[in-house]
């Protein structure tokens, strides 16, 4: 066979949106539209440069739909001139075992097939990301270029070819396109085998430590088992949910107090385990609570870097930390006490690439459970898992003391997201417009009694590459540090998400264990009047609030 096979088909331009924080995310149905897909695969191939005859990683987070695009993608790659593609088996591959892949073969690329957290299923939701040869989340730039290409493509190469058998290890040939199918897991596991005390970790299983990790009906279900009961020792049943479904078994792949409310009662009631942690859809989220204790994912962060150097891989310690913006300031506080330089960039993983590539920071996270480090360019559900085992394991303290020390010393960041989902987009647009018009007013005035810090549309200037990034958030950040951010989500496939991050920094112990919503009750009634919340929502309360 060879690109003799390859058809050039005519289509017109389908983009009507750019493609958000994490890539292209659309209906499942609007993906399966005619030519859909493959003009978005067409658009990146057409946006690279110098790619023939490389090599590129695809695989997904076993939805549905997953593997049709993965059929769809080889034979596109294979017109297009691409010269091998190394497939996870079963078209399976978690977002950070994707990007450790594209590191680990020095590959030009990698296209993840998910929606993340999103709901799946031929009425759920479809995504397609498009990751640099650093394993990482294609910069702004590359992005463009592919919206840019949407919107003037004309046709798609593809190759008239059989369907490649993803399921059984091993090489075959789409034209003149070699295909590798190869074991999800094992790159992946070896990774990990590298930067955490499995020993160590196993011998905590064996004295007891108790472990539940919900890998809900999602991409983790395979890495989990592996890991966690056939490497460490885990009690077999402590991975539930363990098999990928295309629907998610019907539910949310959202490790969040909602999605994954049955955990948190887990973890709240008599005999629960010692530690109870979650991931999402594809894999890069995580979700911690300890017997009696939620961590959040901001001072899972903080945590996690002020604890860093008890983990073999960084047992050199953190040569910085970066956080999303909208995460809490508890970071800070740590890169502080440990001298190092603290990073605030716009939501989204893509932004900490440039950091992490030129070696200015060690871990970065978000608040929406979201954490990682240098090992690969996405976050990391099962790194921060295993991070956190280890370090019960040489700690020999509960997640709940760890907390409460960590608080101690470096003080709490109270903190909450309130989501408004599914709002009007024109509703949603017009309160930030607005909100955005009214900041210069709220500096110089402050409001009411309350002096204002800073009040800004949240710009971010990249140190690395020099690049740009405005309109990131508004942020109102008071004179005691506690802070009100208003941005609208990057990653909803209707209508349009209001997310309104709250924060109050809280030193006095004596004050640190106050029921969060309570502890933020006023920031929470001035975050809905300054924004007049309900006039441009319609909504009196959000949607969900984590
Ligand atoms: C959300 C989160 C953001 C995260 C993004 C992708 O984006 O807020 O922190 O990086 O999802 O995560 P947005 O624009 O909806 O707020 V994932 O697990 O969906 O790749
Ligand atoms: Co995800």
């Amino acid at each position: 066979m060879g690109n003799s096979h390859a058809t050039t088909i005519a289509t017109t331009p389908f983009a009507d949106q750019r493609p958000g924080t994490s890539g292209l995310r659309k209906k499942v149905e609007i993906f399966k539209q005619r030519h859909y897909l493959e003009n978005f695969i067409q658009s990146i191939f057409d946006s690279l440069e110098g790619y023939q005859g490389a090599s590129f990683v695809v695989g997904g987070d076993g939805r549905y739909y997953n593997r049709e695009a993965v059929q769809k993608i080889l034979k596109i790659a294979a017109a297009n001139g691409v010269g091998r593609i190394v497939v996870g088996q079963g078209g399976i591959l978690s977002t950070p075992a994707a990007s450790a892949l594209i590191r680990s073969l020095n590959a030009f690329g990698g296209i993840v097939l998910s929606a993340s957290h999103n709901p799946g299923g031929p009425h759920g939701d479809f995504g397609v990301k498009y990751n640099i040869s650093n394993g990482g989340p294609a910069p702004e730039k590359v992005t463009e270029a592919i919206y840019r290409r949407t919107l003037d493509i004309a046709s798609y190469r593809i190759v008239n070819a059989e369907d490649v058998d993803i399921d059984a290890l091993g090489e075959s040939m789409i034209g003149d396109m070699r295909v590798t199918v190869v074991d999800s897991v094992a790159n992946y596991k070896a990774l990990m085998q590298t930067l955490f005390d499995f020993d160590r970790i196993r011998d905590a299983f064996r004295s007891g430590l108790t472990f539940t990790f919900d890998a809900m009906s999602a991409v983790t279900g395979p890495y989990a088992r592996a890991l966690f009961e056939d490497e460490l020792g885990a009690q077999p049943g402590s991975v539930i949910n363990a098999t990928p479904l295309p629907d998610f078994g019907g539910r949310h792949p959202d490790p969040n107090l909602v999605h994954a409310r049955h955990l948190y009662d887990l973890a709240m009631s008599d005999g629960a385990p010692d530690l109870c942690a979650a991931s999402d859809g594809d894999g890069d989220r995580n979700l911690i609570i300890g017997r009696g204790r939620f961590v959040t994912p901001s001072d899972s962060l903080a945590i996690l870097a002020a604890n860093a150097t008890i983990a073999p891989g960084y047992r050199k310690g953190v040569a910085g930390i970066a956080r999303s913006m909208p995460t809490s300031g508890a970071a800070d506080r740590v890169a502080e006490k440990l001298s190092v330089q603290l990073y605030e960039t716009p939501t989204g993983w893509k932004y900490f690439g440039n950091l992490l590539d030129a070696g200015l920071v060690t871990i970065c996270g978000e608040e929406s459970a979201g954490a990682g480090s240098d090992h690969v360019r996405e976050k990391d559900g099962l790194w921060a898992v295993l991070f956190w085992l280890d370090i019960l394991a040489a700690r020999k303290e509960s997640v709940d003391a760890i907390v409460r020390r960590h608080w101690a010393r470096y003080g709490r960041n109270y903190y909450s997201r309130h989501d408004y989902e599914e709002i009007a987009s024109d509703g949603a647009h017009a309160l930030i417009e607005t909100l955005r018009q009214r900041l210069p007013a709220l500096r110089s005035q402050g409001i009411g009694a309350l002096e204002v810090a800073t009040a800004d549309d949240f710009a971010y200037h990249d140190p690395v590459d020099g690049s740009d990034s405005k309109h990131q958030g508004l942020r109102v950040i008071f004179a005691d540090g506690s802070r009100i951010v208003y941005r609208l989500s990057g990653t909803g496939t209707a209508g349009a998400t209001l997310r309104v991050y709250i924060e109050r920094y809280e030193p006095d112990p004596a004050q640190q264990y106050l029921e969060t919503q309570a502890a933020l009750a006023d920031l929470v009634t001035l975050s809905r009047e300054l924004a007049e919340i309900e006039r441009y929502t319609q909504r009196a309360a959000p949607s969900v609030i984590t």
